[in-house]
């Protein structure tokens, strides 16, 4: 039996949880002591409703006299997402009649959910803990495999139930140093500096086991190549060219890509999925597809794993190139392009270091050694592989951290003067650490945090 996070929420709240926008079907979904009565008000049949998980096919009476077909999901508390009463409406998806449905709602007493609320329900009714609420979030933004696998283990909560029985193991120490506390000095404590000293080793293990979320798959790993540069350099030549095919449409004129274009190979062993998205840069146009393909062009670079900066050799390096050039935090690789063409321009230093390959698309020249630069980085190890899934690593990583320092400062001091006060103080310090993770020992202000990045109905 978990325990409850905070006495149950009074209100009952209320928001459409699919998409927004029209679609054939939407989803209403209220949540609250009055949820059966309020959806009761417009279609009593709810009401009615003995089961504990019912599915009620009728029609909605809604203001003005307009009837609508729908069907309500009833799942009465506990059994259910938030663990209080939950209606679930599903009505056609048209935004005017969504907005009928919310008004009749309103009007019967419900109030607007806010973004995550129905998952910070479910966190503080204890059906879930913060982790797994965060992997709510993280398993609806998965943008691949890799990512939806890490969310789903959040979710799943095994992370959880490693960082548990670490508290549990913790707080089992810290009990048995308070105790040795209320010893005299020359009487016998039972702690073993030897024994305390593998004890806190273990921690810090577990502490990186729990840390290390569970990566991609060597076999399964796809690393994402996205080509940067100005318009026209020829990042779209390129694609093609190490994907052997015309996947791109290339064009004399700049601007040609909008929607970035991707292509997969395999390379020395290596998948890589190359993405080939608008060129950026102060000579790109402006206009409106214009912003929105320099856009898709930035997530692009921030998803990619590792870089191809491509750069027309015949040109001069502006400040604004150079400007790109340095503003790429990732492993890259420097495609210098259209060496059959005759001119020469200048390039900074800085360009004369980086890892560089000449390319020509019209002859078909450094397709191989291209690759091999690519895949070179790969088995340097200079690309993380391990699934990264968003904020909530970051924030976990940050506890997890904040564990195992707290674990270390004391390790070894363990034969000092003091060193029992100080050890339980660190042992303290290190289960809040752990209690920010699985949610035990958050402040109103964290949870805002964390849920208002979630989406309103979720
Ligand atoms: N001579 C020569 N021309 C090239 C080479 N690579 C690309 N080009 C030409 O450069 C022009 C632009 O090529 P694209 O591949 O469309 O360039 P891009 O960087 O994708 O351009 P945007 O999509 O507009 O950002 C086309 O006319 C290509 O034929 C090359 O190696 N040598
Ligand atoms: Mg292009």
């Amino acid at each position: 039996m978990r325990r409850k996070n905070h006495p149950a929420e009074t209100d009952t709240i209320v928001a459409v949880s699919t998409p927004r926008g029209a679609a054939p079907v939407a989803i209403i979904r209220l949540s609250g002591p009055q949820a059966i009565r309020m959806a009761g008000a417009a279609f009593p049949a709810v009401v009615r409703t003995a089961g504990r998980y019912t599915a009620i096919p009728g029609t909605l009476k809604l203001a003005g006299g307009l009837r609508l077909p729908v069907v309500a999901y009833v799942m009465r508390a506990p059994a259910s997402y938030t663990r209080e009463d939950v209606v679930e409406l599903h009505a056609a998806g048209a935004p005017v009649i969504l907005k009928l449905i919310l008004q009749t709602l309103y009007g019967a007493g419900a109030r607007p959910a806010g973004p995550g609320e129905f998952t910070r329900r479910a966190f503080q009714n204890g059906r879930i803990d913060l982790a797994q609420a965060e992997a709510v979030m993280a398993v609806i933004n998965a943008s691949d495999t890799a990512a939806l696998r890490a969310a789903q283990f959040a979710l799943r909560g095994e992370r959880s139930r490693v960082l548990t029985s670490l508290r549990d193991r913790t707080l089992e120490l810290l009990a048995r140093v308070e105790v040795d506390l209320d010893f005299d000095e020359d009487e016998a404590g039972e702690l073993d500096p030897g024994e305390l000293q593998s004890e806190l080793e273990a921690i810090v293990s577990a502490l990186e086991e729990a840390g290390s979320a569970p990566g991609r798959p060597a076999d399964e790993s796809v690393i994402r190549v996205a080509f940067f540069g100005l318009p026209n350099a020829g990042k779209s030549s390129l694609l093609n060219m190490l994907a052997g095919s015309d996947h791109a449409v290339v064009r004399p004129e700049p601007g040609t890509t909008r929607d970035p274009v991707t292509a997969e190979l395999v390379h020395d062993g290596i998948s890589l999925k190359l993405i080939d998205p608008a060129g950026v840069g102060k000579t790109a146009e402006t206009g409106y597809i214009a912003g929105q393909a320099r856009k898709a062009a930035l997530r692009t670079h921030e998803e990619a794993d590792i870089i191809i900066f491509v750069h027309d050799i015949n040109l001069d390096v502006s400040d604004d190139e150079h400007g790109l050039f340095e503003s790429v935090d990732k492993p890259a690789v420097l495609a210098l392009n259209k060496i059959d063409l005759p001119g020469r321009g200048r390039m900074p230093d800085s360009w004369q270091t980086a890892l560089r390959v000449e390319t020509s698309c019209i002859r078909g020249e450094g397709r191989e050694r291209l690759l091999d630069a690519v895949t070179l980085l790969v088995r340097e190890g200079k690309v993380d592989l391990s699934a990264d899934y968003g904020s909530i690593s970051a924030r976990h990583a940050r506890h997890i951290d904040g564990a195992k320092e707290a674990i270390n400062r004391i390790r070894g001091g363990l034969h000092q003067a003091g060193a029992d006060e100080r050890l339980a103080f660190e042992l303290r310090e290190c289960l809040h650490e752990i209690g920010c993770i699985i949610g035990e020992s958050t402040t109103d202000d964290l949870l805002d945090v964390i849920f208002s990045s979630f989406c309103i109905g979720k």
